[in-house]
């Protein structure tokens, strides 16, 4: 199967034949190595990780972000992931109807995509999702997330540039940002700046970020009003710039989940599970040697 090369407007065969390969890579149906192992990863697409709690604004943000690139008649795809948890399922709802109206910009696709809950967060197929996009020709590729921990670390190998939406509330996740998050944010963005104390935060936020001597921008928006998204839009051009020399970093982060993810294939959790109810029913069970055990008989 060839990928389409895009242009804009975007032909309506040419969606089919993004949709279609994107469903052959997602599930790994017959035909999608064949995708993979021959797709044009020259172009100069960026790749935008939006991550952030939940309700912070990110589908918003997105939103505006379209907006504006539209207007530099980019080509832009964006890829949803649905969180796991149900109690999303109302504000995912509101994701569809606040897209929508980028469903007939001839420059834009859109798809969300369901994570398998297995490491916690980003669909196990997402890399490759994110590749065939890129191979088709895509300027931008913006992978949504709500970050719930490990998917915040993961989307960094993935993302050129990692952006975490924060709001006025989130106070209290100060601390996570000392703990990881200042690792993974290119660009912080305190949305929701028209709520009270979105100043105080922001500046909480700089001087907290600033104290490590990086030169992470902290950025407010009103994103339901895209405010805040020019000077947004061009810290993201700036980064550009700077990730390519990153490159080998990233290829690394990629390749390791490639790995990892080609390793793991073939086993069975379930069957894991059990293997290990009847072995720890054994006087002297050990976990680690059962693991070298069982490494070594099934792979
Ligand atoms: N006051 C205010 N409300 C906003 C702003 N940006 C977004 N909202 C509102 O916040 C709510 C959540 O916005 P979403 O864009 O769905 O947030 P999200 O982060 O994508 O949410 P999840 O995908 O469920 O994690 C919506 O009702 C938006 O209209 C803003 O800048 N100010
Ligand atoms: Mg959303």
């Amino acid at each position: 199967m060839h990928l389409p090369r895009i242009q804009n407007p975007i032909q309506p065969e040419d969606y089919k034949k993004i949709a279609r390969a994107l469903t052959l890579v997602e599930n790994d149906l017959d035909g999608a190595e064949d995708i993979l192992h021959h797709l044009n990863l020259n172009s100069s697409a960026a790749i935008i990780g939006i991550t952030g709690p939940p309700g912070a604004g990110k589908s918003t943000l997105v939103n505006a972000l379209i907006n504006s690139l539209s207007e530099e008649n980019k080509l832009i795809a964006v890829l949803a992931v649905d969180p796991t948890s149900p109690f999303n399922l109302g504000s995912l709802l509101g994701d569809r109807i606040r897209m929508m109206e980028q469903f007939n910009k001839p420059n834009v696709y859109i798809r969300s995509v369901a994570t398998r809950g297995s490491l916690g967060g980003l669909s196990a197929k997402i890399i490759e999702m994110v590749d065939v996009l890129r191979s088709c020709g895509f300027d931008y590729i913006i992978v949504e997330t709500v970050g719930v921990g490990q998917s915040e670390v993961e989307i960094v190998g993935l993302a050129d540039i990692t952006i975490v939406v924060m709001v006025p509330e989130s106070g209290d996740e100060i601390q996570s940002i000392k703990s990881g998050l200042m690792e993974i944010a290119d660009i912080f963005v305190v949305n929701k700046a028209d709520r009270e104390g979105a100043d105080t935060f922001a500046n909480n936020l700089k001087k907290l970020v600033h104290q490590k001597a990086t030169e992470i921008p902290v950025l407010k928006t009103i994103a339901d009003k895209s405010e805040g998204i020019s000077e947004l839009l061009l810290a993201i051009k700036n980064y550009s710039r700077k990730a390519l020399s990153l490159k080998p970093f990233l290829l690394t982060e990629k390749a390791w989940r490639l790995i990892q993810q080609k390793k793991m294939q073939h086993i069975d959790k379930k069957k894991l599970q059990q293997n290990i109810a009847e072995a720890s029913e054994l006087k002297n069970f050990n976990l680690y040697r059962f693991v070298n055990n069982y490494i070594e008989s099934d792979l």
